[in-house]
């Protein structure tokens, strides 16, 4: 199957891709195994690439950058166009290949792409919006405004789990921006990057313009360092662990350059007495279970009132026992497996802190047996004793455990959902205008996350909006509104038309 696929994406010969290739995930003399997190089994091998390529990459970027960065914002625009055309006439088997790659069920491997798509279509309109503004000097005959100009080439560096849309909210905006890309995908799903990244590239190259969209696939050592090191590339936009954010943040700004960082979560949902329950049951269980619990928007807390508790916790446990756990591709199935042993690992240990810190485990709690072979784990339900608070809780596991904790009055449910170090998604389920806009609170005093639902859950972000969050989770925002500014670089313009010197301020030099 998988060879076919890689054919009618048009990267079956693919000079990085070895087919049958026998190694796995672990990098062995430059090749990486890209396994199919459902079976264990080895889909391809991709070739990596060394300090010499990587100057050939970033050469051809630059060289890139100073073409296409003088293409008109439309014209930039109608290539960003052809490229989302290509992306819907290849959704399906792109969003199967993100399944098999990265384990997602075929739904949301397509749901993903689609999402590429549609921030493709909100780049093309937004490549004739990249506006400025005037102000009124404060000296006769002058004229003030502010211009937006293509950044340069630029570092994305994605995660696993979103392996084709992140890139897509990056490159779209980038594109349009007038910058080129330098894409590092994850060493777990490099045959996604290369299907999605060729797409773009020849769909643009047969526009004629080249060094618009590459990629670089390497280690962190090899490979990472250098990308972020390198003074060349204005910007990074990276994706992933905190642990990770810190260290491009740190790296990057000892050179003084710019960072957008999308990095962990560990969101709550707010359920309040007089919430719509059988809303919030569909809310918490697609945010807590769905992607096996590994998006970064995923539910991993329930702050429910304690009045409602019990009984949803009822409604909620059997909802978890009807979820099918298997094959990813195959219809029904709704969970798929974690993306590899180590994932799985770290989610007993999880498991085994909560126990050892008291909490009581409603559902799950260990492997599923499948018969597959890839690490499946059941999603599982902690209840957290009343009056307590388990410390692995405050952590981001990036696995499906939903740790449910009660409350007696708003504010309380508020400050537990800010209590955690990052602050990206939130959500409350509520019939109430008062506990939604206390959540919503203009003071700030509500949630502190970047993303805040009412009657939502915590995951599936529409593009339209800015993406990203506070605190640990880097601050940056990708995706829609003006996040396209962090791709740019802002020049305030200051023209005399007069025939008089004048300073601002009022002061005289003659
Ligand atoms: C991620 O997990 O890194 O809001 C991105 C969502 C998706 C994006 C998740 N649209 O869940």
């Amino acid at each position: 199957m998988a060879d076919a696929l890689l054919d009618r994406l048009g990267i079956a010969d693919h000079p990085r891709i070895i087919a049958g290739y026998s190694g796995g995930p672990d990098v062995v003399d430059g090749v990486v195994g890209s396994v199919n997190p459902t079976t264990g089994a080895t889909i391809a091998g991709v070739k990596l690439d060394t300090a010499d390529s990587y100057e050939r990459i970033i050469a051809r970027a630059h060289e890139g950058f100073l073409r296409w960065r003088t293409i008109p914002g439309p014209k930039r625009g109608e290539v960003v166009r052809a490229i989302g055309d290509e992306l819907r006439a290849h959704r399906d088997d792109l969003g199967r290949l993100v399944a098999l790659e990265v384990g997602k069920i075929l739904a949301e491997g397509i749901g993903e792409v689609q999402e590429t798509v549609d921030i493709a279509d909100f780049a093309v309109g937004l490549s004739r919006q990249l506006h400025g503004i005037t102000m009124p000097s404060e000296r006769p005959l002058h004229a003030m405004r502010e211009q937006w100009l293509p950044l340069g080439p630029i570092g994305v560096i994605t995660a696993f789990n979103f392996p084709n849309a992140v890139w897509g909210w990056n490159a779209m905006l980038g594109a349009v921006c007038g910058d080129t890309m330098v894409w590092k995908p994850s060493l777990m799903a490099p045959l996604t990057a290369i299907a999605t990244n060729e797409l773009a590239r020849r769909v643009a190259e047969s526009m004629g313009h080249h060094g618009v969209f590459e990629l670089v696939i390497g280690t962190d050592d090899e490979i990472g360092e250098r990308l972020i090191a390198d003074k060349r590339l204005p910007l990074i936009s990276a994706t992933g662990s905190c642990r990770m954010g810190r260290h491009v943040a740190s790296k990057v700004a000892g050179r003084l350059g710019r960072t957008l960082l999308e990095l962990g979560g560990n969101n709550a949902t707010i359920v309040a007495p007089d919430a719509d329950l059988d809303l919030a049951l569909k809310g918490v269980v697609f945010g807590a279970v769905g992607t096996c619990g590994q998006r970064c928007t995923s539910t991993r807390r329930l702050i429910i009132h304690e009045s409602v508790a019990d009984a949803f916790c009822d409604k909620l446990v059997k909802a978890y026992e009807t979820v099918r756990i298997g094959d990813p591709l195959a219809e029904g199935t709704l969970v798929g497996p974690l993306i590899n042993e180590r994932s799985a690992e770290a989610f007993e240990a999880a498991v085994a802190a909560a126990k050892a810190q008291g909490g009581t485990i409603l559902t799950g709690g260990g492997r599923a047996e499948t018969g597959l072979g890839g690490a499946f784990v059941t999603p599982t339900v902690v209840r957290v004793p009343s009056g307590k608070s388990l410390p692995i809780a405050m952590e981001e596991t990036f696995a499906p455990i939903l740790y449910v904790m009660t409350y007696r009055d708003l504010d309380e449910a508020i400050a537990l959902n800010n209590a955690v170090d990052q602050g990206l998604s939130s959500a409350i389920f509520t019939g109430s205008v008062r506990s939604a806009e206390r959540f919503l609170d203009p003071s700030g005093a509500g949630s502190d996350c970047g993303l805040a639902y009412v009657n939502l859950g915590t995951s599936g972000a529409e593009i339209g909006g800015a993406f990203g969050g506070e605190k640990d989770t880097g601050g940056g925002r990708e995706s829609g509104s003006d996040a396209w500014k962090a791709y740019m670089r802002r020049q305030t313009c200051t023209t005399n038309f007069g025939e008089k010197f004048d300073l601002a301020q009022g002061i005289r030099f003659e």
